[in-house]
């Protein structure tokens, strides 16, 4: 079977030729931090870096090293006036005078992190704004709502190398073919079932939950014979990519909501890098992302490290949910 690669496939979007650029220096990026994961072990760098990240989270050495190959593959491109990193506090801005058209890219570039010394599956993730208008480089000018990407993704290192992504047409997925180098159409028009049975959470954090969350996981975990009148399987990767790359292929509901011991943070995920790239792919594959109380992406950001909380996936049981918080 002959497979398309991704720029063939961007090229059938008619994708924005500076987008699509931007897009494959970003795979090109991911690529490169696949080969360092997948080589981590014999090089000495699964363990934790000295340093901590701006959420007080210890950084993997592999954290680091993903954030600077993320830099250097993408922060030249000539279209880009910034770069918004989890491992970064500052806006790391490209340009002493932003122009519109320019773009900003918000991304993780190393999710999942804590699953690396135990071979997990973990990954990138990137988000991406254009610019509608020259700014001053200000850290309040990055702060843009969700609606307002252009394309998101996501890069998977597990088994094989994935790349999936939207540019606001659907959701397609690719992986990387070690002989070509090509990233290769695998997953094309990956569309979320609107119904599940079967969520994603910390189960961990019952104890800690808002009442909503424990209602709505209590009904579910009382199967056939409770409210919800079937059986629902649990599934946690602590990894979000790996998640939401199960939920993409075969659907399901993914939560981390705020709750007692992370409030004060707002939650647990980070909305720019996380809940927004994440948000957006859900939806253009038939999904839903939500807060519990309206859509993630219509969140107005305050600070570009802010959190959110964070329920997605099959639109009909994301409904559900936000039942249980409107009761
Ligand atoms: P917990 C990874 O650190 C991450 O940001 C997401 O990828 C993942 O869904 C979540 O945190 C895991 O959180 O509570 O299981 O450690």
């Amino acid at each position: 079977m002959t497979q398309i690669t991704l720029r063939q496939h961007m090229h059938s979007q008619s994708t924005d030729a500076a987008l699509m650029l931007l897009i494959e220096d970003i795979a090109t990026a991911c690529r490169m931090i696949a080969d360092r994961v997948r080589h981590g072990a014999f090089a000495g760098v699964l363990g934790a870096a000295e340093t901590e990240n701006v959420q007080g989270e210890t950084q993997k050495e592999l954290d680091v090293i993903s954030d600077e190959i993320f830099q250097q593959v993408v922060g030249d491109n000539p279209h880009l006036a910034a770069l918004v990193s989890e491992e970064v506090d500052e806006v790391n801005w490209r340009k002493s005078e932003p122009k519109a058209g320019d773009f900003v890219v918000y991304y993780d570039p190393l999710d999942g992190s804590s699953n690396l010394d135990v071979n997990l599956s973990v990954g990138t993730i990137f988000s991406i704004v254009q610019l509608d208008a020259d700014i001053a480089p200000e850290p309040e000018a990055v702060q843009i709502k969700g609606t307002q990407q252009i394309a998101a993704g996501y890069a998977i290192y597990g088994p094989s190398t994935g790349l999936v992504i939207t540019v606001g047409q659907g959701v397609d997925g690719f992986t990387h073919h070690p002989g070509s180098g090509e990233f290769l159409l695998t997953q094309p028009e990956m569309a979320i079932p609107p119904k599940t049975q079967e969520f994603a959470i910390n189960a961990s954090r019952y104890d800690m939950w808002e009442p909503p969350v424990r209602q709505y996981i209590d009904d579910c975990l009382r199967g056939v014979d409770g409210p919800r009148d079937k059986k629902f399987n649990m599934r946690w990767c602590a990894s979000m990519v790996a998640d939401v790359h199960r939920i993409l292929t075969r659907g399901g509901v993914f939560l981390y909501p705020k709750d007692s011991g992370n409030a004060a943070q707002g939650g647990k995920l980070r909305l720019m890098y996380e809940a927004n790239p994440m948000a957006m792919l859900v939806e253009q594959a038939g999904g839903a992302a939500s807060t519990g109380l309206g859509r993630i992406v219509e969140v107005a950001p305050t600070g570009h490290h802010q959190r959110v909380s964070v329920i997605l996936g099959s639109r009909d049981e994301v409904a559900v949910i936000e039942g249980y918080h409107e009761g």
